[in-house]
């Protein structure tokens, strides 16, 4: 079988797609090269990006090779092993297996447990599968862990799932508030357009709430770094005092709300002084006050809010308590204004279109209505319809483990690193009756424990629709074959219903299924009964040709078809102020403050919070794969304030290893990323696959939002300790390498190279022969260069392949080891010359300036040390001066905050004259 890839057209054309991380949704123009490779470029027409890419957009191309691909279905043998089956045969196993267990214990028994990385086409037949033929609402989705506080909060309000602004209204405001986002680095090129607005409209203000100084705050003018979880006081403060300070729109509240009352009463209770709230949130009484002033003084303001919101126990009042205050002011539906939730996923909307959540039917119906159920169940024509919600993913992997569940799809998600106790997933599967997996890649913490493995197409490969932030619909378009056997996600689901004995599944293509997602959403809207209404509405869409399908330019919902067949979508909602509960009103919701679910106590005295770094996405199988995005931050870390780590004993650059009451990890220390104290923060994506111990899941609590379902990922009571090692290390190498006596590892994507940073309890008796047969060495290896100095517990060897550096292994005692950086520019050099060489058994560069630090800006790979000096020597105070010299920031722009950082740094130090740090 031929397991290579086929470009559909040699860049003769480029194909207009969509970029498959975040939720901005920036238009790709991509095609593979005659060489093979992929080019990759931001779609100039593309009206959330107008050709723009991030670093991580930027870096597609280095990500879609086959290394790691799951190219032909798998199931495990008797034995454990995964063995390579026809899809007649994986499908027959999971369509039977699956058919067995709800013939035996009913629908409820088995469960779809689904992505907002799905396509549209995708997503809609999952729900369907679930929903309407198996007849249960047993499908929940990773938009669980993410998006479902902003829909429970938007349905409280709005009676339906509603983001009523576009992109360009944070272009159109005066005030931009962001909460618990970090857009900098989550939401690159949003977060730039927003950043741009200073340069047209400088009086423009962005105010960022967030515990932690991140980049995003470094280009705000004003942080409020609020203490975690304590955002609902902070505005219900600011409700009360828009309220009593003349800022509320009376005639607004009168005509188009319920529960104004109540809801300020309640504010009121808690919230009323300043003061308080700032003493509570340990934000600074005048920058409260600033805060509170200009939100009341302005009239077009946006609040863009992310997971520092949805993520917490109380994270559906958190959004209703941003909602209130747009209410009061009656600041929503028109231009420059409203309450933004910035989505996380490529398609985390489409998925709350077709309805993907256990408690949600489709097109933006409810389980629990009767009417919608007919709408959708005489829609479809199916047998069932499910009544009741299903689990919500936390309790699904509960009802997994204690055997209410005896069967789980995932599809396009690894719950084994994303979700909450993660241990617990580990234990719920691992005892599990049937887990399938439909993936991309191979090798996955989830995929470990599966039972049938279905290779699925990604991106470049598959062809569907996403819809981003902004309710904006994108085709993402085919421009590379389907490699091996692997096959569209829908067809999956197609072919396992169809085993199944269900019709309703009969599609050839996407078109096919989008056309009926559309219809459906158009199906009875506007019927007689108020309740029959939805915002959500394709009906422009309905009917495309398939042609028509494939040229579908970037549209926001919802779509209206004219009389002459012009099709138009809707940049803003609710400018009618027609809002979607039965009496057409919006709801002010009461927000009673609560403390987040845990505390710290003796035992676990620190909050872990837990969130994204710029250059890596999610559990990494994707972004992992590019050596450019490993430079950023080449390794997990747990950041803490320099006096916590004094107090807890633990020291930059060393390693420490956190443990909760759920579970604990291991990872380097570090300082500088802007957390308070009390607190730690610590990145998402390590994962079993690219490190020893770094899977923060296991720690998480599993406590969720009592609305949403939402887990609270922000804060757990954590305790620190340092994680003692006899010695520290690393390798480079050209060649693969098993590291299985090693107690700490970490694997880092290399250009032509795999770095493993190591750590080690065992004393090494013999360097030589231990670095030896750990890098598959001949003793007798003449190419083979090594040193010691036993006294400084310092050794490191370097082989070399005619004259090229094959691989090299540093270790020393303490963790202070030679630049990474240095070695990585002589793994690309065709031959070392003498200086390497010296260099090499010094162990450490001769030339100066050769050492250019860890990445900062990852598009023209310049690094710190190199920005520093530069900033240094030449006397630069401005981002602009630092990208005329070396080109840094001038890209994508990622960076930015981060030259920002920097240049405030050099002159910090040089008014201390401090030498640099070198990494
Ligand atoms: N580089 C990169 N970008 C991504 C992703 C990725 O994996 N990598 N993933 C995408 C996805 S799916 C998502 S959901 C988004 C997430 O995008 P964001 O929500 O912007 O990212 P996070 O880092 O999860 O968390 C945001 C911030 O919430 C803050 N926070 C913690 N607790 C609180 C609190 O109590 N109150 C407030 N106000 N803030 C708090 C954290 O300190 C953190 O800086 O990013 C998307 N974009
Ligand atoms: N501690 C902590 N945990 C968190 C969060 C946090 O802030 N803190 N954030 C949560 C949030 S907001 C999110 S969104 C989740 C994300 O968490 P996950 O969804 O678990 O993370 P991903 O790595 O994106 O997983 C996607 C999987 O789908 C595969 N894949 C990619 N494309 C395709 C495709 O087209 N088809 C199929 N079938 N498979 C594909 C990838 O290889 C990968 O294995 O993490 C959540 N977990
Ligand atoms: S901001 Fe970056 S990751 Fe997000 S869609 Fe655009 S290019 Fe992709
Ligand atoms: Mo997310």
């Amino acid at each position: 079988m031929n397991l290579s890839r086929t470009p559909i057209a040699i860049a003769v054309t480029t194909t207009q797609t969509t970029c498959p991380y975040c939720g901005v949704g920036c238009g790709v123009s991509a095609s593979m090269k005659a060489d093979g490779s992929i080019g990759v470029a931001g779609d100039a027409k593309h009206p959330a990006n107008l050709g723009r890419l991030c670093v991580k957009g930027s870096a597609l191309g280095e990500t879609v090779d086959l290394d790691g691909r799951l190219l032909v279905p798998q199931v495990r043998d008797e034995q454990g092993v995964m063995q390579r089956v026809s899809w007649d045969a994986a499908l027959d196993q999971v369509a039977g297996k699956l058919s067995a267990i709800v013939a035996e214990h009913g629908p409820d028994a088995v469960a779809l447990y689904v992505s907002g990385q799905l396509l549209t086409e995708d997503y809609y037949l999952a729900n369907k599968l679930m929903k309407g033929y198996i007849g249960s609402a047993n499908i929940d989705t990773n938009s669980r862990l993410c998006m479902s506080s902003a829909v429970a909060g938007h349905k409280r309000a709005f009676g339906e799932d509603l983001v009523p602004l576009a992109y360009e209204d944070l272009e159109l405001a005066d005030l931009v508030v962001l909460v618990g986002s970090n857009a900098a680095w989550c939401h690159p090129i949003l977060f730039q357009r927003i950043a741009r607005i200073k340069e047209t409209r400088p009086h423009a203000k962005l105010v960022v709430i967030d515990p932690r100084r991140t980049a995003t705050c470094e280009l705000a003018d004003l942080h409020l770094p609020v203490k975690a979880g304590t955002d609902v006081w902070l505005f219900n403060g600011l409700l009360s005092y828009l309220a009593h300070r003349g800022a509320r729109d009376n005639a607004f509240i009168a005509a188009h709300t319920n529960g104004f009352d109540e809801t300020l009463a309640t504010a009121d209770a808690d919230c009323a002084d300043p003061a308080t709230v700032a003493r509570i949130c340990k934000v600074e009484l005048a920058d409260l006050l600033d805060f509170y002033e200009s939100f009341a003084q302005t009239d077009k303001v946006v609040t863009g809010f992310s997971m520092g919101v949805n993520q917490s126990s109380a994270g559906t009042d958190k959004v209703n308590s941003i909602i209130n205050c747009h209410l009061l002011t009656g600041r929503i539906g028109r231009p420059g204004m409203g309450p933004f939730s910035i989505t996380g996923q490529p398609n985390a909307m489409g998925g709350r279109e077709v309805g993907g959540l256990a408690n949600m039917l489709a097109s933006h119906m409810d389980l629990d209505n009767a009417l919608h159920r007919d709408i959708v169940q005489g829609f479809w024509q199916s047998p069932r319809i499910a009544e009741r919600p299903g689990y919500k993913a936390v309790d699904l992997f509960r009802a997994i483990e204690d055997g209410r569940v005896k069967a789980v799809w995932v599809m396009a998600t690894n719950p084994m690193v994303s979700l909450p106790d993660a241990d617990l997933v580990q234990r719920a599967l691992a005892r599990c009756e049937l887990v399938v997996s439909s993936d991309v890649i191979e090798k996955t913490d989830t995929n470990a424990l599966a039972h049938v493995l279905l290779p699925a197409l990604g991106w470049g490969e598959k062809d569907g629709t996403v819809t981003n932030s902004e309710r904006r619909i994108s085709r993402q378009r085919a421009f590379l074959s389907a490699p091996g056997e692997a096959r569209a996600d829908w067809r999956i689901i197609c072919d396992v219903a169809q085993r199944m004995g269900f019709d309703g599944f009969a599609f050839d293509n996407a078109q096919q299924i989008f056309d009926e997602h559309a219809r459906l959403s158009a199906h009875r809207n506007g019927d007689a009964a108020p309740e029959a209404h939805r915002v959500f509405n394709l009906a422009g869409l309905c009917g495309m040709t398939r042609q028509q399908y494939d040229a579908l330019a970037p549209i926001q919902w919802p779509v209206e078809r004219g009389p002459d067949g012009s099709v138009t979508g809707t940049a803003r909602l609710l400018q009618d102020y027609r809002f979607t509960h039965a009496d057409g009103r919006a709801r002010l919701v009461p927000t009673p403050p609560r403390q987040p679910a845990h505390a710290t106590d003796d035992d676990y005295p620190l909050v872990l919070n837990t969130g994204r770094v710029r250059d890596q996405w999610h559990t990494m199988t994707r972004t992992g794969k590019s050596a450019t995005l490993a430079n950023h931050i080449p390794e997990a870390f747990i950041d803490i304030h320099p006096q916590d780590a004094l107090l807890y004993g633990v020291r930059e650059g060393g390693l420490a290893r956190i443990s909760s009451r759920w579970g604990a990890m291991v990872a380097r220390v570090q300082h500088g990323g802007g957390i308070p104290r009390g607190t730690v923060f610590v990145p998402i994506h390590w994962n079993n696959q690219s490190a020893s111990d770094a899977r923060v899941g296991a720690l998480v609590n599993p406590v969720v939002d009592p609305v949403s379902g939402e887990p609270e990922f922000k804060h757990t009571p954590i305790a620190i300790e340092e994680f003692r090692v006899a010695w520290h290390g690393f390798i480079l190498t050209r060649h693969r390498l098993a590291l299985d006596d090693i107690t700490h590892w970490t694997r880092v994507q290399g250009r032509d190279f795999t770095r493993f940073e190591l750590a080690g309890r065992k004393q090494i008796s013999d360097h030589g022969q231990w670095a030896r047969r750990l890098l598959g060495v001949d003793d007798l290896d003449a190419d083979w260069l090594e040193y010691e100095d036993r006294s400084a517990g310092q050794y490191r060897a370097v082989h070399v392949v005619d004259d090229r550096i094959d691989m090299c292994l540093f270790l020393s005692s303490r963790p202070d080891l030679p630049s990474r950086a240095w070695l990585a520019g002589l793994f690309a050099k065709p031959q070392l010359d003498e200086a390497d060489r010296v260099g090499l058994l010094v162990g450490q560069p001769i030339e100066k300036g050769v050492d250019a630090g860890p990445t900062v800006c990852s598009c023209f790979g310049v690094g710190r040390n190199t920005i520093c000096d530069t900033i240094r020597s030449k006397g630069l105070t401005q981002v602009n001066q630092v990208t005329a010299c070396l080109k840094a920031g001038g890209n994508c722009g990622s960076c930015v905050p981060e030259i920002k950082k920097l240049l405030v740094e050099v002159r910090v130090m040089a008014s201390e004259a401090r030498p640099a740090t070198a990494n």
